[in-house]
């Protein structure tokens, strides 16, 4: 007898689909075959896909944003949310603040998550100050504990580093094995241009987009590419918007160095006019890089259908729109300088790639399960997930492939005010979730609880 069978669902793993009865026993798939014998439950998933549960592996939560501004999810909400748009696990981020120690920052964002959670989670560490006990004895040990990636930023006063600093972390890198992550924009560079277009006046929304041109993004990939290949390390670039980025990333894999290339909803979907909406509408749009155009949308949708990218995240990173915590705070309407950066995403970006993706024939079924799921569990060590195969956690997602729904925010569980994607037309949906063998959600009803999702710890490509 199985804990719980997925009967006659058209299972698709990153190599092969095929239709299948999944057993699974003990928060595990013992078994993948035909007529298996009963399970305690079962979900029948006749004309259904059964995936791998999503995997998220760039969320923000609960991260502190300064300035009286409040990140519109808690652990609560943003898993809840992702878990109604099939994922299972998350990755958010853990900021460490100037001076903090990693393990106070650590402790700070598990009281946050710790019992509170629908889906798994895992964090990588942000490194703003990478003094020399943090490389020296810190990062190593906490990578050594399952915290296993990092992220660095070339932009953003107060939490940019300098070529020298990006050098010293990503080295913790290569003698530890952890993966390092890059925000690829160069912080100078904007600076003069945010200058240029204040002095005349320029602060509307669409500023934001203007003064972060590709150029901006391009420089800092080529350079953070760079500087991992004479560190000798493989590297993450985060967030990629163009195409100029990805040429960038091919030519270093020409060069012989493994890139691990991300790129998010809002390159495919949105345009910097979208940043152009009246009465600020603009800033809901607000995101770092920019949306850009159709034609650098169509080479990441190139970029997603010819392996140039591995991963496909949401960058989920939710501010209210109308609300003095959010995007139109106290001086947000001031300038473009002062809109927080980051939208909101986790619950619809599955069923974007989905729609326009699967159902439109730009990608198949295998390729979305590897950019949603295999490729993040495998990136950032991940053992047992991504995979609906024997001896994995059964992290599932079952999908109804005929659901035609328009997305409304009111329909969706973050704690925004607004969807980026509002008026959106889906086609396909996840109707049902098991987390570790647990039914999370079924048929579209929550039956899971906060704090049914677990904290994980990872492994190196070296442990
Ligand atoms: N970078 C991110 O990764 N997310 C949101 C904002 C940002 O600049
Ligand atoms: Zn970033
Ligand atoms: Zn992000």
């Amino acid at each position: 007898m199985f804990d719980l069978v997925i009967r006659n669902g058209h299972v698709a793993t990153a190599s092969d689909v095929f239709d299948a009865d999944i057993g699974i026993r003990n928060g595990r798939i013992v078994q993948i075959g035909e007529r298996l014998e009963p399970g305690i439950e079962e979900i029948d998933a006749t004309g259904h896909f059964v995936l791998p549960g999503g995997i998220d592996s760039h969320v923000h939560l609960a991260q502190n944003s300064g300035d009286g501004i409040v990140m519109a999810d808690d652990f609560e909400t943003g898993t809840r949310s992702a878990l109604y748009g099939g994922n299972t696990c998350v990755m958010p981020f853990c900021l460490q603040a100037k001076g903090q120690s990693l393990r106070e920052a650590l402790t700070a964002y598990h009281a946050l998550a710790d019992g509170n959670c629908f889906t798994d989670v895992s964090f990588h560490m942000i490194i703003s100050d990478p003094s020399s006990s943090v490389l020296g004895q810190e990062l190593p040990a906490l990578v050594a504990d399952g915290y296993s990636s990092f992220k660095v930023f070339m932009t953003y006063e107060g939490l940019r580093l300098n070529d020298a600093e990006i050098i010293s972390t990503m080295d913790v890198a290569r003698r530890t094995g952890a993966r390092v992550m890059v925000h690829c924009e160069n912080e100078d560079a904007i600076r003069y241009l945010i200058g240029l277009h204040e002095a005349s006046g320029n602060v509307r929304p669409l500023a934001h987009a203007t003064t972060r041109p590709v150029a901006v993004e391009r420089e800092a990939t080529h350079r953070a590419l760079s500087l991992a290949e004479i560190v000798d390390i493989p590297v993450v670039i985060v967030h990629v918007s163009n195409g100029a980025a990805i040429d960038e990333i091919r030519a270093a894999r020409r060069r012989g160095r493994m890139v691990i290339a991300e790129t998010c909803p809002q390159y495919l979907m949105l345009t910097a006019d979208d940043l152009d909406g009246m009465d600020w509408e603009g800033a809901k749009f607000v995101c770092s890089p920019p949306p850009r155009d159709r034609k650098e949308q169509e080479a990441c949708w190139t970029g997603l259908q010819t392996g140039a990218f591995e991963l496909f995240s949401s960058d989920h990173c939710p501010f209210r729109y109308d609300d003095p915590a959010g995007k139109l705070n106290a001086k947000g309407r001031q300038s473009f300088r002062h809109v927080p950066n980051g939208i909101p995403g986790v619950e619809t970006r599955l069923p974007i790639l989905f729609s326009e993706g699967v159902m439109k024939g730009r990608i198949d079924l295998a390729q979305f399960v590897a950019l949603t799921s295999t490729n993040h569990a495998k990136a950032y060590g991940l053992t047992h997930k991504g995979r609906i195969a024997i001896g994995m956690d059964a992290d599932i997602a079952i999908w109804d492939p005929q659901i035609r729904r328009i997305i409304r925010h009111a329909d969706l569980h973050d704690g925004a005010d607004y969807s980026p994607y509002e008026g959106t037309e889906i086609r396909g949906w996840p109707v049902s979730v098991v987390l570790g063998g647990r039914i999370m959600l079924k048929d579209g009803l929550l039956r899971g609880r906060k704090g049914d999702g677990q904290y994980r710890k990872r492994s190196t490509a070296r442990s």
